[in-house]
């Protein structure tokens, strides 16, 4: 395991929980697309698209993995089955390596930036409240002071839902309550943020897509706003994406950049579908850096996200 030695055992173990349906479905399909070959020709090759797509990585990146992996074989004409594994990883790793993919293994924000403020957008339901309060319980457990504030004043319940997570993750938030003004909400945590000489501040906001003008507006109005206080702010607009809706993942990613600059995602309930090939696609594709992945609801569950333990993670078999 060599390379592997210095990631933590226990995140690991979360992120082969995490990935246990892809895992298993990805395995299930490379033994049978294997079966009675002893080495990588057209069949298998034809086999391992079908794997690739069926785990959603996506068509066009399933291409290109398999593109590579047939110069591989004509270079080396006699690549056998068992190899197979270790050429996803080194192919799929070197692809998220392209894409600027996860080189970090822990939380932390660049020390240029005090406070670092980081937007967290995307459409209702994929997971932002819930991965910002991870967020929070992590880089408060690494010693950094953060503060939340509530810009998704579109409910009552929103706003009560980061309270409950301010409170499990022990860290201040600044809200006034349901349908007050997102920006003025945003404005007042970068100012008791700097007062309290804050690291990190993380703002949530609401996200309906079916008014992409609307949206729009709020968006760029927050972040005008957030400027006005913390020159530069803010330093990251991370995008989260719902990983088990697959390539609608992609699509929405799309449609959300046309709203406002992203900087990087998260990628949530990985640990809910067999199709958590889509990492791959969305890294590929929409060459945002993927920070984060979601592997469950409970405050330990949102790991780094690391493209040398993911392909380790995806396509290593279980002792
Ligand atoms: N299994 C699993 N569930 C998750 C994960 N992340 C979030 N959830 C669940 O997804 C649901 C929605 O999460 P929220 O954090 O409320 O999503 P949101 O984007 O803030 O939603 P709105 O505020 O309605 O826009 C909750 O039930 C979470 O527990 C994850 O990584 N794995
Ligand atoms: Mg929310």
């Amino acid at each position: 395991m060599g390379l592997f030695n210095f990631f933590s055992r226990d995140k690991k173990e979360k992120l082969d929980e995490g990935l246990e349906k892809t895992k298993t479905s990805v395995f299930e399909k490379l033994t049978k697309a294997v079966a009675g070959k002893s080495k990588v020709d057209e069949d298998v090759l034809d086999n391992l698209e079908e794997v690739l797509i069926s785990s959603d990585v996506g068509v066009k990146t399933t291409l290109t993995i398999i593109e590579r992996i047939e110069a591989r074989v004509a270079r080396d004409k006699y690549l056998g089955t068992d190899e197979l594994n270790r050429i996803l990883k080194e192919e799929v790793g070197a692809l998220l390596d392209e894409n600027n993919a996860g080189k970090e293994t822990e939380f932390v924000v660049p020390a240029t930036h005090k406070p670092y403020v980081i937007m967290v957008v995307g459409v209702n339901g994929v997971g932002k409240t819930t991965t910002i309060g991870k967020l929070a319980y992590q880089f408060k457990k690494s010693g950094k002071r953060v503060v939340l504030g509530a810009a998704d004043t579109f409910r009552a319940a929103a706003v009560e839902q980061l309270k409950i997570w301010a409170s499990r993750a022990d860290v201040p938030i600044v809200q006034q309550g349901m349908g007050a003004d997102p920006a003025s909400v945003a404005f007042d945590t970068l100012q008791s943020a700097v007062r309290q000489n804050a690291d990190v501040v993380i703002i949530d906001t609401a996200g309906r897509l079916h008014n992409k003008i609307n949206l729009m507006n709020e968006l760029s109005k927050i972040r005008k706003v957030m400027d006005k206080v913390i020159e530069g702010a803010p330093h990251e607009v991370l995008l989260v994406l719902d990983g088990s809706t697959g390539q609608n993942a992609i699509e929405q990613a799309r449609q959300f950049t046309l709203a406002t600059e992203v900087t990087a995602l998260a990628l949530t309930k990985i640990d809910g579908t067999a199709k958590g090939g889509v990492v791959i696609g969305i890294s590929n594709e929409l060459k945002i850096p993927i920070k984060y992945l979601g592997v469950g609801e409970g405050m330990e569950h949102l790991q780094v996200f690391n493209k040398y333990e993911f392909v380790d993670s995806l396509f290593s078999k279980r002792i």
